[in-house]
């Protein structure tokens, strides 16, 4: 601008600043000032400097380091930084005791006095659901909601083992005492069925034995003890790598019926099941062969920590070229690095180390941002190539969680952030859908598209199965950190399950999340509804936290609160 054009103009600003009446010239001035404030505020906020280092890697198309995304959920201050240094420096005291062999066993903890009003309504729609259970499907694996019947899987009343502690917890007695007399009388294993190794022992015997502990009645161990003799079959390999399938009454264990390999996380997440078994009994063999493919896996060759997700059981070998995610037949594989760590008193430091490799090898390799948001996710390597594939399961949501229970017992601080981060993206694949429910599958842009948004949804992949992941990881998020901000969110998941989920006689999977006017009901309702989704929302909305203590107690894979012992 030529400089007597400027003169004029400021002569021209000033004279008609003059102009305007005294007290809004202050007002104006005041508004100056406090936009000037807010700017600093901002360009300060979004200087943080980013969590991780980043390495490239030959097939890796995008920038993946982790810096926080524009709006973090809250960002943690010097008061919080402290409280957290603090519960480490407990941690590692508790540490020493575990090592000195004092038993962290504790007893079951007495039921709350009081519910909050929002587990009331958790605990109604348990009631509702339990209600369609035994009026259509009672015995059975899972209730048909809308046609009225059930559907069998395993054929072990799989939905009436996995709700048995969340009905103890809520202190549904009657419900409670029913499912107990059916366990009791009824609950047979001596079946010619070839049952699943992995969702038997999550599910059934992982249900049994949290309900031993919790209620100390011996009819549960007795049953836990006769499923286990026959599921120990499963690991009569070549390797000691399980089959897929036992048949409880032959005790024979084969591949499964779709293919030669077993998935790396089925293999891996049998462990604190086992081991729990052979601690109430003073029976080593489960454990030993539990822990016996532990031990072998950690010294498979792996991606910086990051394993494929097909195993050979008779070679004990990898599917080299098979696919590496978070999400299906990967993510318990991570969960359960840390979770047996933590049941073994902190005593084995190879799976402490494995977990540790593993979440930096979650950095190097899979973690990815969106545009337009910036929001954190985790996608996965395809095939011998090991491409980069933009998508995240449901599934992968338990992260969060397992990241902020690592840290609160020692982890690497920065774990923290990665695990407000994606939280916050797993909240975002939920309340961004007309229906407040996520959808199987998300695909992330990583690209600018041109639309603000971050993700999208294939047709085949809308259905939402009344899946946990997500709601278990707001639970631990809020356990640890009080943020009320996770319970909020976790109410709004609700909301959806209520209005898009449930139907007169129960409540069922639907079809699809994006609309609001077919979400076009799928008619089941899956046990881990019951024994998860509801349990953990019952658990996030507790005033008294102590209860459920993660210092006291390991969930297993399927939310069955295991006790943790001194080595
Ligand atoms: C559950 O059976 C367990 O949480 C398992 O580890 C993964 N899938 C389902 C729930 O989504």
């Amino acid at each position: 601008m030529a400089p007597t054009v400027g003169i004029y103009i400021d002569q021209v600003i000033f004279s008609r600043w003059n102009q305007l009446p005294r007290l809004q010239r202050v007002v104006l001035v005041m508004l100056g000032v406090a936009a000037l404030v807010a700017l600093t505020y901002v360009v300060a906020s979004r200087g943080e400097p980013s969590v991780t280092p980043t390495v490239s890697q030959p097939n890796y198309q995008h920038e993946n380091n982790l810096t926080p995304p524009p709006m973090l959920p809250h960002p943690p201050d010097d008061q919080q930084e402290k409280e957290k240094d603090l519960k480490n420096e407990e941690n590692a005291k508790k540490d020493e005791g575990a090592r000195d062999g004092r038993d962290q066993i504790v007893p079951p903890p007495g039921l709350p006095q009081r519910r909050s009003a929002k587990q009331e309504s958790v605990v109604a729609a348990m009631k509702h659901a339990w209600k369609g259970y035994k009026t259509y499907a009672w015995g059975h694996d899972h209730l048909k909601p809308i046609s009225r019947t059930r559907n069998d899987w395993l054929r072990l009343g799989l939905t009436l083992v996995d709700a048995l502690d969340t009905l103890w917890i809520m202190d549904l007695k009657e419900e409670f005492n029913e499912a107990r007399e059916w366990v009791a009388t009824q609950l047979h294993f001596n079946l010619n069925q070839d049952v699943n190794l992995f969702e038997t022992t999550i599910r059934v015997l992982g249900g049994l034995l949290s309900t031993y502990h919790l209620t100390k009645e011996q009819i549960f161990l007795d049953k836990a003890v006769d499923l286990g003799d026959r599921l120990v079959a499963g690991f009569s390999s070549g390797s000691g790598v399980p089959f897929a399938d036992v048949n409880l009454y032959s005790r024979r264990a084969s591949k499964p019926k779709w293919g030669p390999d077993s998935s790396t996380s089925e293999v891996t997440t049998i462990q604190l099941e086992f081991r729990d078994l052979s601690r109430v009994t003073g029976n080593p063999v489960y454990e030993e062969k539990a822990t016996f493919v532990s031990e072998h896996i950690h010294k498979l060759p792996k991606t910086e920590g990051l394993v494929p997700i097909f195993i050979n059981a008779q070679t004990g070998q990898w599917r080299s070229h098979s696919t590496i995610t978070l999400g299906a037949r990967g993510d318990s594989y991570y969960e359960y690095l840390l979770k047996q760590w933590i049941q073994t008193g902190r005593t084995k430091d190879y799976l402490r180390d494995d977990y540790n490799e593993s979440v930096s090898g979650m950095e190097h390799y899979l973690a990815a941002r969106t545009e337009p948001s910036n929001l954190l996710f985790f996608g996965e390597l395809h095939g011998s190539s090991k491409n980069f594939v933009n998508k995240m399961d449901e599934l992968t949501c338990y992260l969060p969680g397992t990241l902020a229970l690592g840290v609160h017992y020692g982890m690497p601080k920065h774990h923290m952030e990665i695990a407000e981060q994606l939280m916050y993206t797993c909240t975002q694949t939920w309340l961004r859908q007309p229906t407040n429910l996520a959808p199987e599958i998300t695909y992330f842009n990583t690209q600018p598209t041109g639309t603000s948004d971050d993700f999208y949804v294939k047709n085949n992949d809308a259905h939402y199965l009344l899946r946990p992941e997500t709601i278990e990881s707001l639970w631990y998020m809020y356990h640890l950190t009080g943020n009320r901000t996770y319970q909020d969110w976790g109410w709004q998941m609700f909301q959806g399950i209520e209005t898009y989920c449930k139907v007169e006689n129960g409540y069922t999977s639907i079809g699809n999340v994006r609309s609001i006017v077919d979400p076009k009901p799928k008619d089941k309702m899956e046990s881990f509804f019951l024994g998860e989704t509801l349990k953990y929302l019952y658990l996030l909305f507790m005033d008294d936290q102590s209860a459920f203590s993660v210092d006291k107690w390991v969930f297993n894979s399927e939310a069955h609160p295991l006790p943790i012992y001194a080595h």
